[in-house]
């Protein structure tokens, strides 16, 4: 069998099956071999959060396909330097991810989570009617799947603001760029959403100083990673009113502790890293896509940029 058709797989016990099922439909010609079992010639490797052991056991891997959207763990790993990272571009995420904020955005202007409080009370209480034009939402990372959120978001009339580090076009989208641009964006935004990648730049981003130049009564949305937010800056925050609620699928630690304040805030909504999971079947066929190409000698899709982190 030659190297270039084994694809080395490294991916959590529960979806094995899956992604091997997945990965066989897709590339029927090609040997899957899953770790702990090792293909020492492979050229190509499919993997989430591998350790340095699975990377050590393939000396010649020319290409690792991230079976998620974030390369912030992979890149933490010590990596041979000629070794290309390739991310799913979609995979299915992008719509669950616009899923899930939209649906964020709906319970939070609607109020629909002060409604669930007051029927545990029996309270039968209309609250005012707010209007779109007082919630601007700030979509912070205009990647793949933060530029597919905010054109959809603004497609439904909401006003949207979106940043990222080099300029961008969206339509409906009123979009800054780069540092110079960033206070300018968070002041225009009363909702915040967080898309970007984790690297040493944005690491931390979502801190006191930034959160307090949103508009009053701001919200959070953080579906990238738990290290962008300073969790006790949150915490203050909420305290002093600058901002009202916050809904985070991520957390700086994975599982979310049991005594974590987190939990119990009355003002934040928890769920478990689950804004938009990889559909295998569409990663798959992406993954089989990519190897085509590379075979034509043409670069994959979604090549990260190690040095940029992205
Ligand atoms: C991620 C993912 O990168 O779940 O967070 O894909």
């Amino acid at each position: 069998m030659p190297s270039k058709n084994t694809l080395a797989l490294y991916c959590p016990e529960a979806d094995q099956q899956s992604w091997l099922q997945a990965l066989s439909k897709a590339m029927p010609d090609s040997e899957i071999v899953l770790w702990p079992q090792t293909s020492p010639e492979a050229q190509f490797a499919a993997a989430w959060m591998p350790n340095d052991a699975f990377i050590q056991a393939h000396p010649h891997l020319r290409y690792l396909f991230n079976l998620g959207a974030g390369v912030d763990a992979l890149l933490r790993l010590p990596l041979p330097e000629d070794l290309h990272i390739v991310r799913i571009e979609d995979g299915g995420m992008a719509e669950q991810m616009f899923e899930y904020i939209y649906y964020a955005v709906l319970r939070h202007v609607r109020q629909f989570g002060e409604y669930e409080k007051n029927q545990a009370q029996g309270l039968w209480q209309p609250f005012n009617h707010r209007s779109w034009s007082d919630y601007p939402i700030g979509v912070l990372g205009l990647g793949a799947l933060g530029g597919y959120v905010a054109c959809e978001l603004a497609k439904r009339g909401l006003a949207v603001n979106g940043w990222s580090q080099s300029p961008k076009k969206i339509d409906g989208v009123k979009t800054f760029a780069a540092q110079t641009q960033f206070d300018e964006f968070l002041a225009s935004s009363r909702i915040l959403v967080c898309l970007l990648p984790l690297t040493t730049q944005t690491q931390g981003i979502l801190n006191k100083r930034n959160l307090l130049k949103l508009m009053p009564q701001a919200y959070l949305i953080n579906v990238a990673r738990g290290a962008h937010l300073v969790e006790e800056d949150l915490l203050d925050l909420l305290e002093t009113g600058h901002v009202s609620g916050a809904m985070l699928d991520v957390t700086k630690l994975e599982p979310l502790p049991q005594h974590h304040p987190f939990w119990r805030h009355p003002s934040i909504n928890i769920t478990p890293h689950v804004s938009a999971q990889t559909i295998c079947e569409a990663a798959a066929t992406q993954i089989a896509h990519n190897i085509a190409r590379i075979t034509e000698n043409l670069s994959p899709l979604g090549l990260v940029n190690r040095q940029r982190g992205y």
